[in-house]
Formats: structure tokens, sequence, C-alpha cells
């Protein structure tokens, strides 16, 4: 089983939160796959998608209701969990992952949003 580190930095620019998380075991540096979510009541914005290689999630809190975006899985035995700050209306958060290949779910950890339908998975192919 391959070493699985990761990495997390949280930056706080001008009401713009931007978060850089790296699980890295390849040593592969493609250009990351960008992705637009956009999350309302009671959507996540994030249709299922299968990816290959490293993402860059644009999140932006388009609802009225405070919400956040939550990536969960385990892969190899590993639990791998990356969560966006709370976001409130407008807010805007920048996710850039390099993933292990396996199924992650997305979903808003905030309240019950999750039952509510704010929830989608991501899969992330072997690269
Ligand atoms: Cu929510």
């Amino acid at each position: 089983m391959k070493q699985i580190r990761m990495l997390a930095a949280v930056a706080l620019i001008a009401g713009t939160f931007a978060i850089h998380a790296e699980a890295q075991s390849h040593g592969t540096h493609a250009a990351p796959q960008v992705i637009e979510v956009k999350m309302t009541e009671w959507d996540m914005g994030l249709k299922n998608l299968t990816v290959k290689g490293p993402v860059q999630l644009n999140i932006v809190n388009d609802g009225k209701f405070p919400h956040a975006l939550t990536l969960e899985g385990k892969v190899g035995g590993k639990e791998i969990e990356i969560s966006t700050p709370v976001l409130t209306a407008g807010q805007k958060s920048v996710l850039v992952v390099n993933l292990p290949a396996g199924k992650y779910e997305v979903y808003c950890p905030v309240g019950n949003h999750e039952e509510r339908g704010m929830k989608s998975t991501l899969t992330v192919k072997d690269q």
C-alpha cells in the first residue's frame, strides 16, 4: 500500500476562503480539472462525477442559508475527509485535491442539508 500524505493549508483573502489539500500517492503534477460547484437549497450543485487526476473545485454558496462542502471516502482502509469552512450566502471557497482512486461522497455537513438533497459523489479513476 502506498503511503498517502495529506497536506492542508487554509488562506483567508478578502472574504474568499481558499483551501489547498493534497493527498499524494503519485508524483504527477498535471493541471487540475476545474469544476464549478454552485450550492443552493437543496442542491449540491455537483452532479455525480468521474474524474482522473487532480481537481480544482470552485465552490460558491449561491443560496440563502449557510452551506459547506465535505468530501469523504475510504481508500485502502484510510479515511479521507476534506471540508470547506461553512460559507454564508455569496461566499466562495476553492478546493484543490489530488485524491487516490476511489469513490467519494460529497455533501453539505450543515444541519440536515444532506438529507434534504445536498449530496453527490465524486469518483476518481486510477491515473
Ligand atoms: Cu447546506
